[in-house]
């Protein structure tokens, strides 16, 4: 028995599946978690010794690489000075600074602890703002477990077939309507049926917990018009998206403007951080301002904006590291759309920047129903083909390739020639 499975053994009898977050378990893709003992660059390693060359990067914050040095020392810096004050600090200053002065639209941000929390509390600031309940969210856009959002959620929702969440009072999913990620038309009969009750539409605008399936042209824009149509605010959960396709996520991307943003753990480097902002009217509905109650001890925890502002700084004094991985990915994706093509295996590859993946389906996909004719025993397949080469992809087929700026082309193609072994089998 290796460590991994020994530990795992022991998790399941204390952890309810023996994970802290249901994806890990491998339970989609056969086999055992491994339990992980450290990271460092492109590479993680596990109790039993075995290194593998990483895609997940702890699902997305890892954009420079694991355990880089510059946000090591920060922390440790950090560390010196106490773990957590439950009051302000000059370093969340900065953070909030430095987020402004990025992010389009963003004149006002709040610190929370993980992109749920965010989502959750732009969510009410919305309502808060508009004075209406109604909310449009996307099937198999995913934004965090909290019981509002629980409704045909992507992400490992999606993994385990579960398209609404036990334990979940209808009460609380009774104001959130679905319509189909990519379907204008399904967001113009929402707002026909409820023109004055929507206070808000909330979109990934990459949709990357179906797999990855980015907006068709056109579909971000036309949310954009609707929102204002019917005074709405326009929410843009970029928690994979933020700080990845570029300082100024999806809205800079894709050229459209948000009302709302909100992020995760990309701003802590990886450390447990959220935060959502936005248009200064609207932010200040939220208390000590407004009437919009939100608030947490954790909040701006000064380890963490060390950790956030490590990485954001680096990023803001390499610019050209945006540039770089996305032609990284433009070139990485391209290839493995080869490979696909040429195998002649019922396949779709999708990307946008740095995200992508593969869906093993005959079927274009660009929504949830879309994304569900893939193959997910196939997808097993080459998940453990992967990972018995040393390369470590997300273990459900609905998640996403997170490429960072420490992984070389050496090591893709590397990567390719793995998979390419896969498609001729
Ligand atoms: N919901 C996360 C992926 N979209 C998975 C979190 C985790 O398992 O760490």
């Amino acid at each position: 028995m290796t460590k991994s499975e020994a530990l795992f053994e022991r998790a399941c009898k204390v952890i309810p599946g023996g994970v802290n977050s249901p994806v890990r378990a491998f339970g989609s893709i056969g086999g055992t978690p491994r339990m992980i003992r450290k990271a460092d660059g492109t590479h993680m390693t596990d109790e039993d010794g075995n290194t593998y060359l990483d895609f997940v990067n702890s699902w997305g914050p890892m954009i420079l690489g694991h355990n880089h040095p510059v946000i090591r020392e920060a922390v440790v810096k950090a560390c010196e000075d106490g773990l957590s004050y439950g009051a302000a600090t000059a370093r969340e200053v900065e953070m909030a600074e430095l987020i402004c002065s990025f992010v389009p639209n963003v004149d006002m941000v709040r610190m929370v602890n993980s992109g749920t929390e965010a989502v959750m509390s732009a969510i009410r600031t919305a309502r808060g703002y508009t004075g209406r309940d109604k909310i449009v969210k996307f099937m198999g856009c995913y934004h965090g477990h909290s019981d509002a959002l629980l409704v045909q959620a992507g992400s490992g929702v999606m993994t385990a077939g579960v398209p609404d969440s036990a334990g979940v009072p209808r009460g609380c999913t009774r104001d959130t309507l679905s319509a189909v990620y990519n379907d204008v038309s399904s967001v113009e009969r929402l707002f026909e049926a409820f023109p004055e009750e929507i206070a808000a539409v909330i979109v990934e605008p990459v949709g990357a917990n179906m797999g990855v399936v980015p907006p068709a042209p056109g579909f971000l824009e036309a949310l954009r018009k609707l929102c204002d149509r019917y005074g709405a605010v326009l929410i843009f959960d970029e928690v994979i998206t933020g700080f990845r396709l570029g300082f100024t996520g999806a809205q800079g991307y894709f050229g459209v403007d948000a009302d709302l943003v909100t992020y995760g753990k990309i701003i802590g480097a990886g450390m447990p951080v959220g935060a959502y902002g936005g248009k200064r009217e609207i932010m200040q509905k939220v208390a000590p301002v407004g009437p919009v109650y939100q608030a947490g001890t954790l909040s701006g925890n000064p380890v963490a904006m060390a950790a956030g502002l490590a990485q954001l700084t680096l990023l803001k004094e390499h610019p050209e590291v945006y540039t770089e991985l996305n032609e990284k990915g433009a070139w990485f994706y391209g290839e493995v759309k080869k490979l696909v093509e040429a195998s002649g295996l019922d396949a779709q590859t999708t990307s946008c920047g740095s995200l992508g993946c593969i869906f093993f389906t005959a079927t274009p996909v660009c929504n949830y129903e879309t994304a569900k004719t893939s193959d997910t025993g196939l997808y097993a397949k080459y998940f453990n083909h992967m990972l018995s080469h040393g390369i470590y992809l997300a273990p459900s087929q609905f998640e996403a390739m997170f490429l960072s700026a420490a992984h070389t082309r050496e090591e893709l193609q590397g990567v390719l020639d793995v998979m390419q072994e896969f498609f001729r089998r």
